[in-house]
């Protein structure tokens, strides 16, 4: 279908529904806040009845963001919303446990390519750098007016899944949304101000210990570390989880595959994948359940963590063999690089 004809069809549901509740995922990212949120403002502008459920932990550089303080980490079980709308959710599960579907007309925003189409109404657009650029083009087809408080969400879901512009998903149409939202009243310093420098000092020290052992294989083009939970006990806990340190990882010269592995206090394994673009790691994430972009991907695991651990870099390693048709790893400490 066309995403114009989407477009509408999305705008026709909300024009002919009064209750929702907006959804977003587990250990929600910029983009998923600053969606869910904009959205948020832009049905209550129209009069709406509205809800936001996003499970589990929101970091403390998010707390800037105007109407964070109206997301619920626990569905409200007496609401009952005739439309649900998914924001940067690939699968229901990423919100949902055991994927149970709630009640009402599901729509579907995202833009991961591994999607797995759940909703009556899909608006799967790959080629957009962000759920936030998607939902511009909602509040503009719905001829919203653009609020500060819609703007600045909106931004800082684009600035956050770009990687402050940087990230190959970065194009004209990025900078042409980034500067009407501007028009409108995003403050881009204040932004990125709050969201960059308000990392907390346990942050910086979680940071430090990762730093301190790094792997290199494939001759430096795999590099894998971890968080284990004895490195988040001695820092206040996951809620100081550096979020943007995989990336940082990506950054040293000659790593095509940056991975970094958390280790969860329920058992098992959560991990997070970044590529330069040879390797598309939102396979290597889908053969251990998970899912996302080429170059961006992630998956989420219980069990035995060690046993996890090693069954995620072997999949790993083929992945990188198959590219590079190298046969052999080449395991060798930091130190020699
Ligand atoms: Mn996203």
């Amino acid at each position: 279908m066309e995403k114009k004809e989407v477009l509408h069809q999305i705008c026709d549901v909300i024009n002919s529904h009064q209750s929702f509740l907006i959804c977003g995922h587990i250990r929600p990212d910029g983009d998923c806040l600053g969606s869910a949120l904009g959205l948020y403002f832009s049905l209550r502008q129209l009069g709406k009845t509205v809800q936001v459920f996003i499970p589990g932990l929101i970091q403390k550089h998010y707390m800037f963001l105007p109407g964070i303080e109206v997301i619920r980490s626990s569905p409200d079980e007496t609401f009952k919303q005739e439309v649900v709308i998914f924001v940067d959710c690939s699968s229901i599960d990423r919100v949902f446990e055991d994927d149970i579907t709630p009640e009402g007309i599901i729509v579907n925003i995202d833009h991961h390519q591994t999607n797995k189409v759940y909703g009556n109404i899909n608006y799967i657009d790959p080629s957009a750098c962000a759920v936030g650029a998607q939902i511009f083009e909602i509040v503009h087809t719905l001829g919203l007016t653009f609020t500060p408080e819609i703007s600045n969400n909106l931004f800082l879901a684009i600035l956050a899944d770009t990687g402050g512009f940087k990230y190959s998903n970065t194009t004209t149409s990025t900078f042409e949304i980034a500067a009407q939202l501007c028009r409108y009243g995003a403050n881009p310093s204040w932004v990125a101000q709050e969201f960059y420098s308000n990392v907390t000092l346990e942050t910086v020290q979680i940071t430090a210990e990762v730093l301190k052992t790094l792997h290199f294989e494939f001759d430096g083009k795999l590099l894998w570390s971890e968080i284990t939970q004895e490195i988040y006990q001695k820092y206040g806990g996951e809620q100081n989880e550096p979020e943007s340190l995989v990336g940082e990882l990506r950054r040293i010269k000659g790593v095509e595959v940056a991975i970094l592995i958390h280790e969860l206090s329920e058992g098992g394994l959560r991990a997070s994948f970044r590529s330069r673009g040879a390797v598309d790691v939102s396979k290597i994430a889908s053969e251990l359940g998970g899912g996302g972009h080429p170059n961006a991907s992630g998956c989420y695991i219980r069990g035995d963590y060690q046993a996890l651990k090693q069954k995620l870099l072997d999949i790993a390693r083929t992945h990188l063999s198959n590219v590079f048709n190298v046969v052999d790893s080449d395991p060798r400490p930091a130190s020699e690089y």
